[in-house]
């Protein structure tokens, strides 16, 4: 998601910084061009005329245009207002009750709750610490049930035992019941599928919260349904009230504009993204990072955040200690990211969190670079010898040909692996300027929660 919007607001954005001096038409005129990548990306129109004339006026009234670097403070305003727009802060879930905390989970047809349901109850079972219990009260979908005590079953979290021609209400009754008796700290409802003027599933699910008092009522969207998604929303919130929302598949080309539109559409924040169909595929979401991952800056903290949960301590200890005395980033390094990479679902999971990596993204997309890659590209750097991997200037013509006839590659695979590397020292240096204290600030606390 995103690709399209931020390759243009980068691409618009950039000829501003190009420049020198700027005037008030200059900056009109990019903002026009804002205006309507913004449309293209689905945004609601109030909501984008609303966002360019601030972003615009906040340029022209003060002293922005008169500065020494009118571009950059320009970013640095649309950038200010992305954060804004998109929610400000980070808004947790709201646990801190007398347990069993009860979440409920609401959504259209095929939005994902059942999917989320369990990725929620993982993300609190190995963040949170929490005890969860999850229930299925769909009684509208034959085997709706059996598909949540399957995810159950392959997450190993507490599924509330079926049992045959019970209605919502009793179920959620013996789920809160359960979840009391066995103390768990969590108990989440997952309930039917339903579609937005559906009257009867909706009244179901307001007697269903009128039963389960829930303290989190959150509505699970999918990002590919762009300005309907708001809409639901809406309907949603004015009919049974909402806590918060959960996006899903934003690891779809959806262009982005439901995420945009959300927190001013509806008010209510958007709590976390649902990133794949795997268990572990769901982000806390955090308004600020998302805006830098936009506007083509990065997202190095989620990108560290995601290292973190998939690599070892020792090795992440090792590694950053080395960057941060400016140590260079060798072929060791390399094997090492490599192997994490595939731990971590390969680049593309990757490549989407790094600063300027969005057209390398699409030319590794072209390029077909998967698993096999990378463990061709583990096969190259085992045959180079320990100086080779530390020193990559090393590396002339013959050394190239013995490497290459011992992993069994092409000599221009080496050569690209070798480009990789280069690549990567260029990157490694940027997240070196973000500092020492930023970049250990975001990484340590994590590693030492999971070492
Ligand atoms: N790519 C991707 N697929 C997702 C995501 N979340 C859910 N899915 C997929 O979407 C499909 C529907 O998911 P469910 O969780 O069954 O949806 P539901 O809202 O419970 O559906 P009903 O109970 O029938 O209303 C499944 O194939 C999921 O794997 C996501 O974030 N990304
Ligand atoms: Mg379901």
């Amino acid at each position: 998601m995103f690709e399209g919007l931020s390759g243009k607001l980068t691409g618009i954005l950039g000829r501003l910084t190009g420049r020198g001096a700027l005037s008030e038409a200059d900056v009109s005129a990019a903002m026009r061009e804002v205006r309507v990548a913004l449309l293209e990306a689905d945004v609601a129109l109030p909501v984008v005329k609303d966002f360019t004339e601030r972003v615009k006026e906040a340029a022209i009234g003060q002293d922005v245009l008169r500065s020494v670097t009118p571009g950059q403070q320009v970013i640095k305003i649309v950038h200010d207002h992305l954060v804004e727009l998109l929610g400000k802060e980070a808004e947790a879930l709201n646990l801190n009750v007398v347990p069993p905390a009860v979440i409920l989970m609401l959504g259209l047809q095929g939005s994902g709750k059942t999917t989320t349901t369990a990725k929620l109850a993982m993300f609190l079972r190995d963040r949170e610490n929490k005890k969860v219990l999850m229930a299925s009260l769909d009684t509208q979908r034959p085997a709706a049930q059996e598909q949540l005590a399957v995810l159950g079953g392959q997450t190993g979290i507490a599924t509330l035992p079926i049992v045959a021609g019970e209605t919502p209400l009793v179920i959620a009754r013996r789920a809160l019941d359960t979840a009391r008796r066995e103390v768990f700290d969590v108990v989440i409802l997952d309930t039917a599928g339903r579609l937005t003027l559906d009257e009867a599933l909706m009244q179901e699910a307001a007697a269903v919260r009128d039963i389960a008092q829930p303290h989190e009522s959150l509505l699970v969207v999918d990002a590919m349904t762009g300005q309907d998604a708001v809409n639901t929303a809406r309907h949603f919130n004015e009919k049974i009230g909402l806590t918060g929302i959960i996006l899903t598949r934003i690891d779809g080309d959806a262009r982005g504009g439901a995420a945009l539109s959300m927190r001013a559409v509806t008010g209510k924040p958007i709590k976390f993204l649902g990133t794949g169909e795997k268990t572990d595929a769901l982000e806390i979401y955090h308004p600020d990072r998302l805006a830098g991952r936009i506007l083509g800056m990065g997202d190095v903290v989620s990108l560290v955040e995601k290292a973190a949960a998939s690599i070892n301590m020792d090795e992440a200890e090792a590694i950053t200690e080395k960057f941060m005395a400016g140590g260079a980033f060798d072929f060791n390094d390399l094997a090492k990211q490599l192997q994490q990479l595939r731990r971590m679902g390969g680049f593309g999971g990757l490549m989407a969190f790094l600063p300027g990596m969005g057209k390398l993204k699409e030319e590794m997309k072209e390029a077909n670079l998967d698993n096999n890659v990378l463990k061709k590209q583990e096969a190259i750097i085992g045959s180079m010898t320990p100086a080779e991997r530390r020193n990559v200037d090393l590396l002339q013509a013959s050394r190239k040909r013995r490497i290459a006839e011992g992993a069994g590659v092409d000599v221009a695979d080496v050569n690209r692996l070798i480009k990789q590397l280069l690549d990567m020292q260029r990157m490694m240096k940027q997240v070196q300027k973000l500092g020492k204290s930023g970049f250990m600030r975001a990484m340590m606390p994590k590693l030492g929660g999971r070492g």
